[in-house]
């Protein structure tokens, strides 16, 4: 990963929205909190039979419909933003996706990928492993619209409304067995469609993984949507992750596998290189990447750079999970 300024043609003052959501934590939590206990009634019974149903033979097309009718989804304005929305041109134009090429071009490619229909695989120390159609899930979890700010360790930012649910009402869904200390993530297996996939040097699929503190806190997100719609392809549909206070990297995009381990992940960057890309790395300004510093970053469209946050501006809501872990290198 290279840092890379954007271009003249990228770079569009009068296209940025400013919006201003102001921070109520206890409605927050209360909204959070409710979605996840439903989630939780609803359980795990049945979900095998009803995946066996869902797509029911319908073509991508017409399943990318019927999910586009969930749209817009409920918006929680309770999260802090203090930065204007990017441009949506710009944000689907600029896109880290190795599995598409190394570069940023990568969202004409991208659309080749096929997202629907689209089966999830739960499995690991689990009540009772599964798999459903990532419809169906959908249907069955808390939907609402978030905007957040992304930092990538490349130094560049962004900050788009996400539309899905809380990644904590899937975990609630799976129903992890005592001995779950972690929750794997990984990508699709397509070196077909995906000709990034051809090269072999990199550990595909791409793999990521959180603790279940850090997988059930309230702003670890699974994305369907961006922009008040379905997910384009480049963005990591149908289903993506959102942890803002984490490095963009550790967002997983096109998700087909969640395993709840005991074993701590090895993601696919610290795979290919542990010195610079390590399993915590949450952003902080002031722990340098070995061939750059984070004190501050571009934001995306805009041609400005501005200082970066402890915890990209979420400490409030995530430095709790980090009490005692001091010795450890939580920042890269
Ligand atoms: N499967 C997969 N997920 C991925 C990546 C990737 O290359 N493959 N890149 C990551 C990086 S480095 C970033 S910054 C974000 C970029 O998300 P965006 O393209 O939606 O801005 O996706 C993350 N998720
Ligand atoms: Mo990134």
């Amino acid at each position: 990963m290279l840092i890379k300024r954007p271009r003249p043609w990228e770079i569009s003052e009068n296209h940025v929205t400013p919006e201003h959501v102001f921070l109520n934590r206890r409605s927050f939590l209360r909204h959070t909190g409710a979605g996840i206990a439903g989630a939780a009634v609803l359980g795990v019974a049945g979900c095998g039979e009803a995946a066996e149903t869902a797509s029911g033979g319908d073509s991508e097309a017409q399943l990318t419909a019927k999910a586009a009718e969930l749209f817009p989804y409920p918006k929680n304005t309770d999260i802090p933003i203090d930065r204007p929305l990017t441009d949506e041109e710009v944000a689907s134009t600029y896109n880290n996706f190795y599995e598409f090429g190394s570069h940023k071009r990568i969202s004409r490619a991208a659309q080749a990928l096929e997202t629907r229909p689209w089966r999830i695989e739960i499995k690991g120390d689990v009540e009772s492993p599964f798999t459903i159609d990532v419809d169906e899930l959908i249907a069955r979890m808390p939907l609402e619209e978030r905007i957040y700010r992304h930092r990538c360790v490349e130094a560049w930012s962004m900050t788009v409304p996400w539309s899905g649910f809380p990644l904590a009402a899937l975990v609630a869904m799976a129903k992890p067995t005592s001995s779950a200390r972690y929750l794997k993530m990984q990508t699709f297996l397509k070196p077909s469609v995906a000709s990034g996939q051809k090269q072999s040097w990199y550990p595909w699929p791409y793999t990521e993984g959180l603790t279940l503190a850090e997988a059930t806190n309230e702003l670890a997100f699974l994305v369907t949507g961006i922009y008040g719609k379905p997910l384009p392809e480049q963005f990591g549909s149908p289903l993506r992750l959102a942890v803002p206070w984490k490095y963009g990297f550790k967002s997983i995009k096109s998700i087909v596998r969640f395993e709840f381990t005991s074993r701590k992940p090895v993601s696919f960057w610290e795979e290919i290189q542990p010195s610079e890309y390590g399993f915590w790395a949450n952003v902080n300004p002031e722990v340098p990447h070995p061939r750059w510093s984070q004190a501050s970053e571009e934001v995306l469209g805009t041609g400005r750079r501005v200082p970066t946050l402890l915890f990209n501006g979420y400490a409030e809501q995530v430095a709790g999970l980090y009490k005692g872990l001091e010795g450890q290198k939580l920042y890269f």
